[in-house]
C-alpha cells in the first residue's frame, strides 16, 4: 500500500521586491540592490535588499542613508508595488491553478498542502514548484517542506536562497532541536531576551519550561504557541480563503508625534496592501482612559497611492481632535472597501 501523507510546503520569493527590479533591469544584476521606502529624498528606511548588498552589510529597516554610507555603490530604488504585484499575481495564480489547496500568506510567499509518501517524492514535489515559479515569472524563490506551517517556514527560512529543503515528520524533532531559538517564528529579540532571564538559550533549554511558566511569561495565546513550537507541533491550517475586507494598524503614541505616526502606520499599511486599491480610509484614536473615537471617509475614487491615505488619515485625525482634544495613547488606520487592480482578484483564489 502506498502511504501517502498530507505535508505543507512554503514557497518564499528571494530578496523578492529587489529581484523584480533586477528583472525589470537586468543590467542591475550582480550590483547591490536595494528597495527602499522613502519618506524624502534620500530619507527612508530599507524594504528589500538583494543578496550581493546584503553581504555588504545592508539589512531591511536599516535607515537609507545607513546603508548608502557603508555601501558607495548601492543602488537605491524607490517601490513600484504595481509591478511587484503583477508578478506576484502571476505567481500565485499559477500555483493555484496546479494545487488544490493553496493559502497566498503575502505578496512573496503562499503555503501549498502536497501529498508526498517519502523524501524523494517531496522533493520532486518541491523543485516542481520551483519550475513552475520561474517559468511563470522569471523570479527565484526557496521551497521548505515539512509537516505543518511551522516546519516549513524554519526549513524554507534555513536554506535560502534557491534552496529547497525537506524536513520529514520523523525528523522534526531533531530539526527543532538543533534550531536556534531565533529561526523559530515568531519568537523574535525581546522573546529571547525573556528566556535569556528565565535561564533558556537554546530549544532544550526551553522545553524545560511548563506551558503553565510560559503562560506566566507570555501571556496564553503567545505561551501555548511556544510551547508547541518548540516540539514542532503547529496546527494552524492551510486556509484558501484568504478574501480580506479591511486591513488596519495601530501604534502607541508615547512622546511620538501623531502626525509622524500616521505617516508610519500609512507607510506600513500600504505595503500590506501589496498594491490593493481602497476606497475607505478610517482612523481609530484610542485615549489614556481606553475610551475609543473613530471617523472615517469614502473617497469619491479608488486610490492606490500612500500620500492620499497619509492626507486623509491626518485630516480624520485633525477633525477629531477638534472636537476631543484629550490626551492620546494609541492610534490606529484602517482601510477598507478594498479592490484588487490585476487581472487576477483575490475571489479569484478561492474558486
Ligand atoms: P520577505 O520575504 O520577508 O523578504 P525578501 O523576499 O525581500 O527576502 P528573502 O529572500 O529573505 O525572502 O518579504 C517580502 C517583501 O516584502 C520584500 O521583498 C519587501 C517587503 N518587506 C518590506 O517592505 N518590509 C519588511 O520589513 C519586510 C520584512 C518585507
Ligand atoms: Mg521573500
Ligand atoms: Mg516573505
Amino acid at each position: 500500500m502506498i502511504n501517502h501523507r498530507k505535508l505543507i510546503a512554503l514557497v518564499d520569493m528571494d530578496y523578492f521586491f529587489a529581484q523584480c527590479e533586477e528583472l525589470k533591469r537586468p543590467e542591475l544584476k550582480g550590483r547591490p540592490v536595494a528597495v527602499c521606502m522613502f519618506t524624502a529624498p534620500e530619507r527612508g528606511a530599507i524594504s528589500s535588499a538583494n543578496y550581493v548588498a546584503r553581504e555588504l552589510g545592508v539589512k531591511v529597516g536599516m535607515p537609507v542613508s545607513i546603508a548608502k554610507q557603508q555601501v558607495n555603490e548601492l543602488v537605491t530604488l524607490p517601490v513600484d508595488m504595481s509591478y511587484y504585484s503583477s508578478l506576484s499575481f502571476k505567481i500565485m495564480g499559477a500555483l493555484i491553478a496546479k494545487y488544490k489547496k493553496v493559502e497566498v500568506a503575502s505578496i512573496d510567499e503562499a503555503y501549498v498542502e502536497i501529498n508526498a509518501s517519502n523524501n524523494k517524492d517531496a522533493v520532486g514535489i518541491g523543485s516542481a514548484i520551483k519550475d513552475l515559479v520561474l517559468k511563470e515569472s522569471g523570479i527565484i524563490c526557496t521551497v521548505g517542506i515539512g509537516q505543518n506551517k511551522l516546519i516549513a517556514k524554519m526549513a524554507c527560512d534555513s536554506i535560502k536562497p534557491n534552496g529547497l529543503r525537506v524536513v520529514m515528520p520523523e525528523e522534526s524533532a531533531e530539526f527543532i532541536e538543533k534550531s536556534s531559538l531565533n529561526a523559530i517564528p515568531y519568537i523574535g529579540n525581546k522573546t529571547i531576551e525573556r528566556l535569556g532571564i528565565l535561564g533558556c538559550y537554546t530549544v532544550n533549554d526551553a522545553k524545560k519550561l511548563t506551558v503553565e511558566q510560559l503562560e506566566k511569561e507570555f501571556g496564553n495565546k503567545k505561551g501555548i504557541f511556544i510551547y508547541n513550537a518548540l516540539r514542532g507541533i503547529d496546527d494552524r491550517a492551510i486556509q484558501t480563503n484568504r478574501v480580506r475586507k479591511e486591513y488596519e494598524r495601530f501604534a502607541t503614541l508615547g512622546n511620538n508625534d501623531p502626525f509622524n505616526l500616521i505617516d508610519e502606520l500609512s507607510a506600513s499599511l500600504f505595503l500590506r496592501l501589496s498594491g490593493m486599491k481602497f476606497q475607505e480610509i478610517g482612523i481609530i484614536v484610542i485615549y489614556e482612559d481606553m475610551s475609543v473615537r473613530t471617523k472615517a471617509i469614502t473617497l469619491k475614487f479608488l486610490a492606490s497611492s500612500v500620500d492620499v491615505l497619509k492626507a486623509e488619515g491626518k485630516q480624520l485625525f485633525r477633525e477629531i481632535q477638534a472636537v476631543d482634544g484629550r490626551k492620546v495613547r494609541r492610534i490606529g488606520l484602517r482601510v477598507s472597501k478594498l479592490k484588487q487592480t490585476n487581472y487576477l482578484s483575490l475571489s479569484d483564489y478561492t474558486n
